[in-house]
């Protein structure tokens, strides 16, 4: 386990001192940088394939794609109060956290509301003898009621026919199309393995995120956004600067599956992994942060607004993800091109995530996404991780690729390939659970 001291420094001062720092303090791992190349290239650590840059350099030629172009930033310590009383007790973090929670609300996904008035759940359907006999499969319509309005989505659920105990599940939010979690499995694919996962042992879920907010600018609120607000505040530039969006809104709904495995004892509530890839990586997190209920919390290359280190500004910048209006609050557009002003980065988005469990999952050709980004948001949570005695995470310790980094409770990959959630990305996070829960 690193130091206090150490893990302080790597906190406070920008990366270029930060790497004198680390040589200084004989840390285990003397390769992190951010900013150092050629000692990134002597390393076994990841890099990004030359060719990849080149390509991604032609195609959008206005964004950092080079180690050696990314600013030198300064990373707001997790552990500094906003009245400067330094953290280093368990007992001490709930209020420190109530503080980087509400930063996070007000500046980037928005306050959400807490469950509706009313709550029902209606399984309405259900087939004991699903994928051969393998499996249970449960469709749960779920309804919330509030001021008079109605909002009902469903939840799917396969559960794993040879377990008595209740079954831990994965809980996917959906970001495509529904054919990718076809209850029927007529349709199969990789991006929900369902299979798979029954095989090893977990249950495995689905919510679609459009059911809870339409992934669109103009219709995001038609969902439960409009079950809180009515119809007045339709328009995003009519409703508060910190009012949440769809990213907030598809958490919203992770939160009711919870409410509903609360009720289920077949489903193990106290073991549920929420899973998200990219726009649902982000939501994921963010979910995992609102809501302490969730032990497992995994972003598939998440990127901008999720996973990776806005400072950093490689691949998608702020001003690139707030093309999508309505994922975020309004109050974050001031942040376009100025992310330096950012009071907080995501490396606080992770650590209130702490002290239960995160996994991040970058893929190799996806460098949009910024994996070194990624990865380094989870070595710089180790100080909070720290206080529950956990070792740290260094940010010289980014393994390579298709080398998942398990340091429990957590983990970290880059994967070969591109964009995309697959089911070696899904391998990886069942080995993360498998160490976790059994
Ligand atoms: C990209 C976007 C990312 C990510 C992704 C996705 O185009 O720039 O922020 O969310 O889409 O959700 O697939």
């Amino acid at each position: 386990m690193s130091t206090p001291q150490t893990t302080c420094l790597f906190t406070r001062f920008p990366v270029s001192i930060l790497l004198l720092a680390t040589l200084l303090f004989a840390c285990t791992d003397t390769t992190e940088r951010g900013a150092d190349p050629a000692a990134i290239a002597e390393s076994h650590i990841w890099q990004p394939d030359p060719e990849v840059i080149a390509s991604r350099e032609e195609n959008r030629p206005d964004y950092i794609w080079r180690e050696e172009d990314v600013p030198d930033y300064d990373l707001p310590d997790p552990l500094m109060s906003e009245s400067g009383q330094v953290i280093n007790q368990p007992e001490e973090w709930p209020e420190r956290r109530a503080e980087i929670l509400e930063q996070f609300r007000s500046h980037m996904y928005g306050h959400r509301p807490g469950p509706p008035d009313e709550s029902g759940f209606d399984v309405i359907e259900e087939n004991p003898d699903a994928m051969n006999g393998a499996a249970t499969l449960r469709i749960v319509e779920i309804t919330s009621r509030h001021d008079g309005r109605e909002h009902s989505f469903d939840a799917i659920f396969f559960l794993p026919n040879d377990r008595t105990d209740p079954a831990p599940l994965f809980l996917l939010m959906n970001n495509r199309d529904r054919d990718n979690t076809d209850p029927t499995r007529e349709e199969q694919s990789g991006f929900w393995p369902a299979e798979e996962v029954i095989e090893r042992g977990y249950a495995i879920g689905a919510i679609q995120n459009n059911d809870l907010a339409p992934d669109d600018d103009d219709e995001f609120h038609e969902g439960v956004i409009r079950l809180f607000e009515g119809d007045d505040s339709a328009l995003h530039n009519e409703r508060e600067p910190d009012a949440w969006g769809a990213l907030a809104a598809w958490g919203w709904g992770a939160s009711r599956v919870m409410d509903y495995l609360e009720t289920d004892p077949e489903l193990d509530g106290d073991h549920v992994a929420l899973l998200g890839h990219s726009r649902g990586g982000k939501a994921s997190l963010w979910a995992g942060a609102e809501d302490e209920r969730f032990s497992l919390v995994i972003s598939n290359e998440s990127g901008s607004g999720g996973a990776a280190l806005s400072k950093r500004e490689y691949g998608e910048t702020i001003r690139a993800v707030n093309r999508f209006t309505h994922w975020f609050t309004g109050n974050f557009m001031e942040f376009n091109d100025h992310e330096a002003e950012l009071p907080f980065d995501q490396h606080m988005l992770i650590s209130l995530i702490a002290p239960r469990a995160v996994y991040i999952g970058s893929a190799d050709e996806d460098l949009w996404a910024d994996p070194r980004g990624e990865f380094l948001s989870l070595a710089h949570a180790s100080p909070v991780y720290s206080l529950w005695g956990y070792e740290a995470i260094q940010p010289g310790e980014m393994p390579g690729l298709d080398d998942p980094l398990f340091r429990d409770p957590r983990g970290y990959h880059v994967r070969s390939g591109g964009h995309n959630l697959t089911p070696q990305d899904w391998h990886y996070y069942m080995d993360a659970a498998d160490r976790l829960w059994e």
